[in-house]
């Protein structure tokens, strides 16, 4: 991969981010370039850039200093650019093959170029098309297990790892989530955004003192637990698919944080197609999650029990508590991501595109019940078999 550095920033349009990838060789020398802007995501710009000679395509992805679905009124760094292109890197020499290849980044000008993925469908999408995606489970759950503890004390030598805690310290795009999902939601504050009909369940949740307790405890395990390279943003609107294929993309989020809360945002977002879905065709979806958790914990043992250089790793129990602790604290990031996406800033089509009206608020009334239950009783789930009864207790009136 080519690693530059200009001398100045500038917001790329169609023809000066094709004109770039020219300058910069990433096409061959007679091709003739096309630019599509092609961004839907809450942040940046993605232009799709192909050369209609050979039919060969890129991605260009720039940061703006700013959230682009906000506006200039609310800054944000341009060093998430070397945070997604730097964690990509390092997720595709720990898990080959999920993610897309980077073959260009630039920190100056915000830049990260990479392999087009218009071949496969965005997995959020492609799970509201109740479409069948035999590999997403098993590669997501390899795709955390590997990332998460060849990143972790359990892997690395302790001089190593806190180097990469501070190459990787990303305090803006932490705060996005320290407030979106574990703290506004939990509160009668500006920056939500629901139907008026959700007021009362809303109210009910900020009157909850006992989920706004479990919700500052998950809170700081977020703040202050070190443990691994996070994705930090493991929603499926993160994640491309196919039938075959699976990859990771946008690790614009990436810290070393607890390992529970990428398997929680993913658990989090399948729930959250579940509820969107009728009863009938929701089994799918619960063994899904439970796919993806023994995978992860299988993959997780093994790399444990091979590559493992903490000299407590043997102890009888320490393998089987760490997973305890991770799933438990999967379940309860889980929740509070439920409930963010349900009444917070950032919302999901899952939710969102109900239809009718009514049948929406009814969803939304019982995902904010389950994320709350997630929530409080983490403690009592201990294996992912256990969801979908929880699920339909849970959503019960
Ligand atoms: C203003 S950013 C809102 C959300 O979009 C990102 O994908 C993250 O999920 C963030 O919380
Ligand atoms: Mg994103």
């Amino acid at each position: 991969m080519a690693l530059a550095s200009s001398s100045l920033y500038e917001p790329l349009n169609e023809s000066s981010a094709a004109a770039l990838a020219a300058r910069l060789g990433l096409f061959e020398t007679n091709s003739v370039l096309q630019c599509e802007e092609i961004g839907d995501g809450n942040l940046n710009l993605v232009f799709r850039i192909t050369d209609s000679k050979s039919g060969h395509s890129l991605i260009l992805k720039q940061a703006l200093p700013y959230a682009k679905v906000i506006g200039e009124s609310w800054p944000l760094t341009l060093d998430r650019a070397r945070i997604e292109s730097s964690a990509l890197v390092k997720q595709a020499e720990l898990a080959p093959g999920l993610v897309p290849e980077v073959c260009y980044s630039d920190q100056t000008l915000a830049v990260t170029v990479m392999e087009d993925l218009s071949h496969l469908q965005i997995a959020r999408k492609a799970l509201i098309e109740k479409k069948n995606l035999p590999h997403l489970a098993g590669q997501i759950g390899s795709f955390m297990a590997r990332t998460l503890f060849y990143t972790s004390d359990f892997a690395l030598k302790p001089h190593a790892k806190k180097q990469l805690v501070l190459q990787y310290m990303n305090p803006d795009l932490c705060k996005i989530t320290e407030d979106l999902v574990f703290t506004d939601p939990f509160f009668d504050h500006d920056s939500n955004d629901f139907e008026p009909e959700l007021r009362p369940a809303a109210e009910a949740l900020w009157a909850d003192s006992e989920v706004k307790l479990h919700a500052a405890k998950l809170k700081k395990k977020f703040l202050t637990e070190a443990d691994a390279l996070l994705h930090g943003d493991l929603h499926t609107g993160s994640i491309f698919v196919s039938e075959e294929e699976t990859k990771v993309i946008d690790p614009e989020f990436a810290f070393f944080g607890p390992i529970g809360f990428d398997p929680g945002q993913f658990i989090g977002n399948l729930l959250l197609n579940a509820l969107s879905r009728e009863e009938e065709d929701q089994d799918v979806i619960f063994e899904a999650i439970e796919k993806t958790w023994y995978t992860f914990s299988a993959t997780f043992a093994a790399s444990w029990k091979q590559d493992s250089r903490e000299r407590f790793s043997e102890v009888d129990g320490y393998l089987d508590h760490t997973l305890g602790q991770i799933f438990e604290d999967a379940i309860g990031f889980a929740g509070c991501e439920v409930i963010r996406r349900t009444i917070g800033l950032a919302h999901v089509e899952d939710l969102d595109g109900i239809e009718p009206y009514e049948k929406r608020i009814q969803v939304k009334t019982s995902a904010l019940e389950l994320g709350r239950k997630l929530i409080k009783q983490r403690h009592n789930l201990t294996e992912p078999g256990q969801l979908k009864r929880f699920f339909r207790h849970a959503i019960l009136r």
